[in-house]
């Protein structure tokens, strides 16, 4: 890459296509296809796959008909869980549905409220009133649309900062900190780049509004790129073709472990690969149904056991079978139950032994979900996790939802962990590895002045 990521963007934005553009309704129209399955309820029968009498027997799911009526399950999977009464958790903030999340956030930031009412109405397929996209390629018309909450919060709330600034002055540095903040790019970050910006102005002579505010975002780019010199974005698969490579999700309940699972499968499957779900999850029937769910939708085979079984054995079970079966990927889902750091720890220790006892190489990747739009919160979780388990990458999850995709670089900052996928939908296709550059152009889409030189 020659030009920087900042130079890059403003380039895209004045019009000077790097590549050909695309057609942004070809490409809806092809992400159109793969969401026909959602609509359609089903299933109230999630509950009854948890009968005692069920054989402790491994029963793998096939995927009978790729056609398969869809389900919106995951929507009342949530519900359920809300209701759930069992919850002993220790750390209680931190297992939450998303509808809690919700709440905790209008909670904990009442302020907030005001951009997310604003645009609370669901995230609708087209997005009519967002300018024409000019620019490179179908993963950044997916990015800019799944970021467009957040350009709406934070970019809105940035804009709305620059163009009311008489002079940069010890107010409009504390505003912009306060904005920082509220879009969860967290309270270090934030001082950082008020930091480095007061000095940066000043050696400017920065008055103007562009001038200040391609300041600000040249700014939290290079802090962006400087941070994750070091880390790897990618995924990990097995140095031996022959043998399967396995994935470990982890993540309190809610925060998108079984969606990122049924449309990574969806990805591989499509890709051509021999993919196996386990169904590590065994604290609630809902859960298990909902990932035999997604492997019929998607057409991938699933272990699973019946509820309340112990998640190693499924786990052994699936890693057995992917051995002897010549699968190329397991994907295993657990449940996410913080209810104190030593059972978490032990059960996932568990887990891992298991795995690696019959692929010693193995788990490639543990995963750890986070909900964006449980902000700082998220960051907490995190942290909880590393200390119980070798996380090796982030899947955040949710941007569609959060006004607040500043929490992109408060995990940069903070956690120093690899944000490898991100989910921007619900849907089978709204998955992608993390591209900083798309997300940083997603985020400051309109904010970037054009070049006028
Ligand atoms: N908008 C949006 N919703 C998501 C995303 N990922 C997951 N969800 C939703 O979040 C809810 C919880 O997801 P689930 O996979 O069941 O979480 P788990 O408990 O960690 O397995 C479901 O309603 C999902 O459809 C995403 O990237 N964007
Ligand atoms: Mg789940």
């Amino acid at each position: 890459m020659g030009m920087g990521l900042f130079d890059r963007l403003r380039r895209a934005f004045s019009g000077e296509p790097e590549e050909e553009p695309k057609k942004e309704d070809e490409i809806v129209s092809t992400s159109e296809e793969n969401q026909e399955p959602e609509e359609t309820a089903t299933n109230e029968a999630t509950t009854a796959t948890s009968e005692d009498d069920q054989p402790e027997v491994a029963e793998t799911t096939t995927a009978e008909a790729k056609e398969a009526e869809p389900v919106a399950k995951e929507v009342e999977d949530t519900k359920e869980v809300v209701q759930t009464p069992e919850k002993v958790e220790v750390i209680e903030e931190v297992e939450t549905t998303s509808e809690n999340n919700e709440v905790e956030i209008a909670k904990k930031a009442d302020e907030e409220s005001v951009e997310q009412q604003s645009d609370e109405p669901k995230e609708t397929k087209a997005e009519p009133e967002e300018p024409e996209i000019q620019t490179t390629s179908s993963e950044t018309v997916r990015y800019d649309k799944g970021l467009a909450k957040s350009r709406k919060g934070f970019g809105a709330k940035l804009n709305a900062l620059l163009a009311n600034f008489r002079r940069v002055d010890e107010d409009f540095f504390e505003e912009l900190e306060e904005t920082l903040i509220e879009a969860d790019v967290g309270f270090e970050t934030a001082m950082k780049i008020s930091d480095e910006l007061q000095d940066e102005v000043k050696l400017r002579n920065a008055k103007s509004r562009s001038d200040v505010s391609d300041a600000i975002i040249e700014r939290l780019v290079d802090i962006y790129e400087s941070e994750g010199v070091d880390e790897d974005n990618s995924l990990h698969f097995a140095k031996d073709p022959t043998e399967p490579t396995v994935f470990l999700f982890v993540g309190v309940n809610g925060v998108g472990k079984t969606t990122t699972i049924g449309k990574l499968a969806h990805r591989y499957q499509q890709a051509g690969k021999k993919v196996l779900l386990a169904a590590g999850d065994t604290f609630r029937a809902g859960a298990i149904e909902q990932l035999a769910e997604w492997g019929r939708r998607v057409g991938v085979d699933v272990v699973t056991k019946p509820e309340k079984s112990d998640p190693a054995a499924v786990v052994y079970d699936a890693v057995v079978k992917a051995k002897k079966e010549n699968y190329d990927i397991l994907l295993v889902d657990t449940a996410g139950r913080l209810q104190n750091k030593v059972n978490l720890m032990n059960e996932l220790d568990k887990i891992k032994r298991v795995i690696t006892r019959e692929l010693p190489d193995a788990p490639q990747e543990v995963l750890l979900a986070l909900d964006a739009t449980t902000g700082q919160n998220a960051l907490t979780q995190a942290k909880q996790f590393k200390e119980v388990t070798d996380v090796t990458g982030i899947v955040l999850t949710k941007l569609d939802g959060t006004a607040r995709g500043g929490i992109v670089l408060a995990i940069r900052n903070e956690l120093h962990l690899p944000v490898k996928l991100v989910g921007l939908g619900e849907k089978m296709d709204d998955l992608r590895d993390f591209s900083p550059e798309e997300f940083v152009y997603g985020l400051f889409k309109g904010l970037v002045t054009p070049k006028k030189d």
